[in-house]
This record gives C-alpha cells, sequence and structure tokens, in this order.
C-alpha cells in the first residue's frame, strides 16, 4: 500500500502555491532508439544548450501544437523543461517544504531539478510528487531548473496495454518504421496534461485526510481519520464549517467522528433543490520540535452523502431516483490538456441536457474536474485506465500488479469526493478469457479493501453468459451497439436484442445494470430519411429506439443510461473512423446535433418525474 497522501494542493495561512504552467523548452527525441537524451544527459544542461527547443504549452497534449504529422504521431521520449524562481522565503528559515507536484503526464516521466534526478513516476493519468526543497539552490539569484522527460510508449504491462510493432520488410517501410498498436479507439494523446506546481507546508504537515461520511435523521456524521508527517507527537484540531461560514462541528485528535446537527445532505443535480451542498473541514495541525513550533491549516471540502446498492437499485441518501439522468463526458477539445473554458462549457452543456452523471471513460479526469462535480452535484463513476486489456499477456502478474498500484493511486487521490459514487476497474476486458477470473476477482476485491463503501464495478462488453469477472461486481455495466456494429443499418432489432441483453444480465446475477455506452456516429449534416447511418436522423432512432427498452425496464432493475458520447473525440486513423469518432450529441466544438435535443427533452422529463 502507498504509504504517503496524496492532497490536492490548496493554499492556507501555513501552504503557499505557485503554479509552473506556461510555455516550458520542448524537444522530442527523434534519435532512433529514442534515447540520446539519456545518453547525452540532456538533464544537465539547459535544454537549449543540447539542440533546437521549441515553445510547449503546459498543460496540454503537445501533438496538436504544431503542423508537423512526427510530432503528432511521435512515440517515445519528450523533453520539458524551464525555469522558476523560489521565492526567498521558502528557503530561508529550513522550517518549510518545497513540493514539487505534476497533475498527470502521460505516460512514463523522470524528473530532475537541477540536473539531480528527483522521481520518476509509471502511469500516465494520476498526480505525483517530490519533496526538492534540498536542491533548490540558497542564492535566490539561481533559479531552479526543472526537466521532465515523458514517454508515451504503451506496452504489455502499461495501463492502458499496447505493444510496439517493428516493421522490418525494406520493400515496404521505411528503416526504423514502427508502431504503437492498442486496444482503444481514442487518440493516445501524450505529454503533461494537468499542472505542474510547486508548493509549501511547514516541516510537520497533515499528510492525508480520509472521511467518511453518513447520517441518521437529520444528524450527519463524518468520520475522519488525519495522517501526520515530520512531528511525533502532534496536536490536531479538526472543524467542521458550514457554507455559511458557522462551525458546525468540531474534534481534536487523528481520528474522530463529527456530528452535524441538522445536516444539509449533499444530493445530485436535479435530485434536490439544493444540490452539491459542501462543508469545509478545516484540519489545524500544531507541533513543536524543541526548537521551533509548526502549524499546518488544510480545508478540505466534505459533502455528507450515503451510497448504496440493493438487488435492483443504486441509492444515494437511501433515494431512489437518480437512476435516469446520465450521460458521459469525453475529453475533446484540443487535447487532453487540462482546458478551464472547455470544462465550464461541459459543465453548462450538461446542465442544459439535465444530465447529471458521467462516467470517467477510460481514465481518470483531473481532480479539477471532480471537484467541479462536488460543487454541482454531477454524479460520476470514477474509471482507472484499464481499456483494452484483450491481448492474454496484458492479464500476467506484472500487469496485475501494476493495475493494482493504479488502483491504489487512484482511491488516494479520489476518496474524499462525493461526488464519486462508484469504482470502475477496466472498459471492455477480454472477460470471457480464463485468466479473467483472477484478475477481476483481485482487483475487485483489493479495490473494496481500498474503499469498503463505494460499489466497484467493470464496464463489459461480453457475452454474459461467458463474462468471468461479473459475478464480482457490484452494478453491472454493459455497453452494445445494437444496428451500430452488430447488424449495422437495423433499426429494427434493437427492441428485441436490447430486451435478451437486460433479461439476460437480471436473470443470470439479479443486480441492478447501467447500460454504459450506446449511440451512433453521426457526421453533423449528413441528413437522410428513412435513416441511413452517419446521418443524424439515424442517431436520433438509434437513441429513441434504446430509451423506449429503458422505459420499459427502469422502473425495475436499470438504474442508469450513458449515451456513448458526450461530444465527438479524435481517434487514430482508420477505416472505420472519418477524422474521429462521431458518436457525440455534441461536435468536437460543443455545438449540438440533432440527438442533443432528443436528450435534453428526455433527461428533463425523467426530472420532472420523479422531481
Ligand atoms: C466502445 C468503447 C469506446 C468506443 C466505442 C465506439 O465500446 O468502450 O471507447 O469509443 O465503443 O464508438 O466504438
Amino acid at each position: 500500500l502507498l504509504d504517503t497522501g496524496m492532497l490536492f494542493p490548496r493554499e492556507s495561512s501555513s501552504r503557499e502555491v505557485k503554479e509552473l504552467n506556461g510555455l516550458w523548452d520542448f524537444r522530442a527525441d527523434q534519435s532512433p532508439n529514442r534515447n540520446q537524451g539519456f545518453d547525452r544527459a540532456w538533464y544537465k544542461s539547459r535544454l537549449a544548450e543540447t539542440g533546437p527547443v521549441i515553445d510547449m504549452p503546459v498543460p496540454a497534449s503537445y501533438n496538436d501544437i504544431t503542423q508537423d504529422p512526427a510530432l503528432r504521431d511521435f512515440i517515445g521520449w519528450v523533453w520539458y523543461e524551464r525555469e522558476v524562481v523560489v521565492p526567498a522565503r521558502w528557503v530561508a528559515d529550513g522550517g518549510t517544504r518545497v513540493v514539487l507536484r505534476v497533475g498527470s503526464a502521460h505516460y512514463y516521466s523522470v524528473v530532475w531539478v537541477n540536473g539531480v534526478k528527483v522521481t520518476e513516476h509509471d502511469g500516465g493519468h494520476l498526480p505525483f510528487e517530490v519533496e526538492i526543497g534540498s536542491l533548490i539552490r540558497k542564492d535566490p539569484t539561481v533559479p531552479c531548473r526543472i526537466t521532465i522527460a515523458v514517454n508515451n510508449t504503451l506496452t504489455l504491462e502499461t495501463l492502458p496495454p499496447g505493444t510496439i510493432q517493428h516493421m522490418d520488410d525494406r520493400t515496404k517501410y521505411p528503416e526504423g518504421f514502427f508502431v504503437q498498436n492498442f486496444n482503444f479507439d481514442f487518440f493516445n494523446y501524450a505529454g503533461i496534461h494537468r499542472p505542474v506546481l510547486l508548493y509549501t507546508t511547514p516541516k510537520a504537515y497533515v499528510d492525508d485526510i480520509t472521511v467518511v461520511t453518513d447520517f441518521l435523521d437529520n444528524t450527519g456524521l463524518v468520520k475522519y481519520n488525519v495522517s501526520v508527517q515530520g512531528a511525533a507527537n502532534a496536536t490536531l484540531s479538526v472543524t467542521l464549517i458550514d457554507k455559511d461560514g458557522r462551525c458546525v462541528a468540531t474534534s481534536n485528535g487523528p481520528a474522530g467522528v463529527l456530528k452535524v446537527v441538522d445536516v444539509k445532505l449533499w444530493w445530485p443535480y436535479l435530485m434536490h433543490e439544493n444540490p452539491g451542498y459542501l462543508y469545509s473541514m478545516e484540519v489545524r495541525l500544531t507541533a513543536a520540535d524543541g526548537k521551533s513550533t509548526f502549524e499546518d491549516v488544510y480545508s478540505l471540502p466534505v459533502g455528507i452523502r450515503t451510497v448504496s446498492v440493493t438487488s435492483t437499485q443504486f441509492l444515494i441518501n437511501n433515494n431512489f431516483g437518480y437512476n435516469r439522468l446520465i450521460t458521459d463526458r469525453k475529453f475533446c477539445g484540443k487535447s487532453k490538456g487540462l482546458d478551464w473554458p472547455l470544462i465550464v462549457k461541459d459543465f453548462n452543456l450538461m446542465k442544459w441536457l439535465g444530465a447529471n452523471s458521467f462516467r470517467t471513460s477510460h481514465y481518470p479526469y483531473a481532480e479539477e474536474i471532480l471537484q467541479m462535480c462536488d460543487r454541482h452535484g454531477i454524479v460520476v463513476i470514477d474509471e482507472c485506465p484499464g481499456v483494452g486489456i484483450k491481448d492474454i499477456r496484458s492479464f500476467g502478474k506484472a500487469s496485475l500488479t501494476h493495475h493494482l498500484v493504479v488502483m491504489d493511486e487512484l482511491v488516494r487521490r479520489d476518496k474524499n469526493h462525493p461526488s464519486v459514487v462508484m469504482w470502475s476497474v477496466a472498459n471492455e476486458p477480454a472477460a470471457e478469457m480464463p485468466p479473467a477470473e483472477f484478475y477481476f476477482k483481485t482487483l475487485i476485491q483489493h479495490t473494496k479493501a481500498l474503499d469498503p463503501t463505494r460499489p466497484v464495478t467493470y464496464i463489459t462488453a461480453s457475452n454474459y453468459a461467458r463474462d468471468k469477472g461479473a459475478p464480482y461486481v457490484d452494478v453491472i455495466c454493459v455497453n452494445s451497439y445494437f444496428s451500430w456494429y452488430h447488424d449495422p443499418g437495423h433499426l429494427e432489432v434493437i427492441p428485441i436484442q436490447l430486451n435478451t441483453q437486460f433479461e439476460n444480465w437480471y436473470g443470470k446475477y439479479q443486480k441492478p445494470i447501467i447500460q454504459s455506452e450506446y449511440g451512433a456516429d453521426a457526421v453533423p449534416g449528413l441528413h437522410s430519411d428513412p435513416p441511413v447511418m452517419f446521418t443524424e436522423e439515424y442517431q436520433k432512432v438509434v437513441l429513441q429506439s434504446y430509451h423506449n427498452v429503458f422505459d420499459q425496464k427502469r422502473k425495475q432493475y436499470v438504474i442508469g443510461e450513458l449515451i456513448w458520447n458526450f461530444a465527438d473525440f479524435m481517434t487514430v486513423q482508420g477505416i472505420l473512423r472519418v477524422v474521429g469518432n462521431k458518436k457525440g450529441v455534441f461536435t468536437r466544438q460543443r455545438q449540438p446535433k440533432a440527438a442533443a435535443f432528443i436528450l435534453r427533452e428526455r433527461y428533463w422529463r425523467l426530472a420532472n418525474e420523479t422531481g
């Protein structure tokens, strides 16, 4: 298990944050083995001294930034560097920790500070950090040089997995030609995707906080655990503050229960007139080491709610009714880099639709997005990057071990978000293969041990009778593309095939079911009546036909519907895709297709039905 916390960096009276977003120097290592940067130690001096550099924005994917197809499709190590002037007060008193934090970089990262390697990280979607105080020069006029090398190569042991295929036939391919293969269709965008920053804490500090919430009648319960580093005998005081700034409960010590009289629960959007209610839990640490006294303050937003599953229902605060307003937000925009205007636009579009939920297909989204979900009452199925586990070799021991660590990192990062109501450990794995049983049993049990409070699932597209992991999930999540990948063009098969799908799964497992993907590509502006594939009309009819079946089953055991997809997104090039996946109900530029109006009408109608 991981032995340190990964609290989101927040400013407080004891903590400062300095963002390193903006332009960094950048170079892709184009050498045949992609290893020149390491062979020639590019981290030892300024990157500009060892070769040409270009401007690269951080956070962003590098792929679409230039007009160079070689950089768009680049596989291997790329190098980022920037200098930062560290405030003198951070190094002056010796009582401050300075931490370098990367929100995420895809996929494998190595970090140097002033030419000294400080950390590496395996995994493309979760944060990592390292204390760098001892490497910062005391002379405030000497800037601190940060170098980050990032490699996007996917192997059988990465998550998602992939393989590199070398093409040695010189009558067909140029010298050194190779391709990266994988089993997912979104473009493998790469680079430093989330903010890089420096933050400080005192030497004795709050390292991690875990909250689990509950309620009894109208008393809210916040069970908390705080771990401390850097002090053997720190004193902790904990205060819960409501939105009006009133203190509603207090406690002392590293663990306890805060009791909130007349609690305001955290509710999803459109399930309550006051969705996304958050308290603020202020943790105050005091410690002394003989010479000096340290005080650290960290404030964690807390939403008080419960989540539970029965054989037919998914309940939030013991209330059934969230089950029908689900959609799915997928990265889009220019790339995968954190993009505030796009995030806010997407939340506005979700609210316009009347949607109240999404799955983080197919990797963990930025913490900033989950914070928005907490505040707006958007319910999240938090999915790890376990997409495309199709090759039997990626069910091996090394892959499983890495997958367990990724779940450790994901739960550590996201465990306190009220918006996160379920973990998804994978998307469409080859769950009928024999090793899938042990793999998913282990993975799901591990996730439940990390977090006993949330249901765990994975998203399946396997046959109900042969899926080896389904016995271990709490909720069945099924993807299906009737009249698209199966029986293309035959809309009339949807009612019968979808009914059969639900009856088979429910009959075998008696667990609630979410339709976790369904949809059809629509090239905006293409029209045809009667509908044909790829037109807006065809997409509309596919959605409507699915909805008719959902309406028969949703009062029984179908607890959610997630269209595929919120918006169009870029994919690898291939004969199935016309400049990307067009199953969005919005275009990549966030304009509605005809199907968006179908959803808007439906979601608001359903909201008002139970509202
Ligand atoms: C799926 C995948 C999703 C794809 C989608 C499609 O089953 O889970 O990642 O984008 O199908 O459109 O093919």
